[in-house]
């Protein structure tokens, strides 16, 4: 099967009790057992498994051309399981520098007081991976777009790095979806994701994922759902469910909108600067084109004026909300350097270029023409 057949067929027969074509939500927390520990399906209790929960699972895994997934309450909840399943204390973590900022945030406050250290590299150049290794590291975690600055790092040329010094490679997909970017076909030990963004993609699940091939690591993970417990609970793996069967079509149009608002952004005299992997001036336009399906519904910029300018901006926008999370079917517009990413030191923002002008749009999929013109009109506004 390919991509959106796997999405709508994976694990998906019509029930053969009812005739169901769509998968029913299993509401329920338990499960009857023939005799003690004898299970009917192999179900137990929901926390453990439910299954609503399992063909969730498969399609993921399809999607990501992996053998296994496995479904979390939460983004962090997934980031969170595969860091206490595959790592412990004494080992080191190179973790990208430019990630969101919960993922910094669980490192940088919460995995070093159980001795798990990190380090945080610029991806976009091998050399600085390579450079931070130690004896002592064990993975690297790494998002390529990155949020927010939508910096590519090259996929292949980090894996085989990773794969001379035995380092787990983890890539956070959730900017490029399965769609444009098969992190796992590529060599990566696990795809992660925000199941939340363009995954369920209609803004009204959070949900975490991790897909892999190894049977070792994911025997590691399962244990480790089960016993952190960060699961999701059957409604919310039926709506991810529901959600991603589209995932091919919303994607291709999130694609195709955001690259040419992020074009009419370029050329737009109140705007400074335009981050978005699909425009000839990002710094790695050509690795984008060349690991990636397209270049993704996510567009960061940096406005001319201050502080002042860019809420005035915001205000006047109509059809962008301004509110966290990305990837659903409407327009969200942020400022990182106050929202998702005021986790972060104040260096390490200004490091990375997260000022109080630069602007994330998460691109949704209503008419172009009306974006375009809700953008020029809050631009014109501002000033
Ligand atoms: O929010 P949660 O489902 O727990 O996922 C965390 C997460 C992980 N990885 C990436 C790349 C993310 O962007 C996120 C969550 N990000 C936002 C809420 C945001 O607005 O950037």
């Amino acid at each position: 099967m390919k991509f959106s057949t796997i999405a709508i067929h994976e694990a998906q027969e019509p029930d053969p009790v009812t005739g169901a074509v769509i998968t029913p939500i299993y509401q329920t927390t338990t499960f009857a057992q023939h005799a003690p520990a004898d299970m009917i399906a192999g179900y137990d209790y929901s926390r453990s498994g439910n299954p609503t929960r399992t063909v969730l699972e498969k399609v993921l895994a399809g999607l990501e051309s992996g053998a296994h997934g496995f479904a979390f309450a939460s983004g962090m909840g997934a980031l969170t399981t595969l860091t206490m399943a595959l790592l412990k204390a004494g080992d080191h973590v190179i973790v990208g520098d430019d990630v969101y900022g919960g993922t910094f945030r669980l490192f940088d406050k919460v995995l070093g007081r159980f001795g798990i250290s990190a380090s945080y590299v610029d991806m976009t150049d091998p050399a600085n991976f390579r450079a931070a290794i130690t004896p002592q590291t064990k993975m690297t975690v790494l998002e390529t777009p990155t949020n927010p600055m939508l910096k590519i790092a090259d996929l292949a040329a980090l894996i085989k790095i990773a794969k001379e010094h035995n380092i787990i490679t983890a890539v956070d997909n959730t900017f490029a979806t399965p769609y444009l970017q098969k992190p796992l076909d590529l060599g990566a030990d696990i795809a992660l994701h925000s199941t939340t963004k363009y995954i369920n993609g209609h803004s009204d699940v959070v949900g975490g994922a991790l897909i892999l091939k190894d049977d070792t690591y994911a025997a590691a993970i399962r244990f480790h759902q089960n016993a952190l417990g960060a699961t999701p609970d059957p409604l919310a793996s039926w709506l991810t469910l529901r959600g991603l069967k589209t995932l091919a079509v919303r994607m291709e149009q999130h694609v195709r909108t955001a690259q040419a608002l992020a074009e009419f952004l370029e050329g737009h005299e109140k705007v400074q600067e335009v981050f978005y992997p699909g425009l000839k001036s990002h710094p790695q336009h050509e690795l984008a084109k060349r690991q990636m399906r397209g270049p993704g519904g996510m567009i960061s910029l940096r406005l001319k004026g201050d502080a002042a300018t860019t809420n005035k901006f915001l205000k006047n926008l109509r059809y962008f909300t301004l509110a966290e999370s990305l990837g659903g079917i409407e327009s969200l517009v942020e400022i990182p350097a106050v929202m998702t990413h005021a986790s972060l030191t104040p260096e390490n923002r200004e490091k990375l270029g997260i000022t109080d002008t630069l602007v994330r749009l998460s691109v949704g999929i209503e008419d172009l023409e009306d974006l375009r013109e809700d953008l020029d009109g809050a631009l014109k506004a501002a000033f």
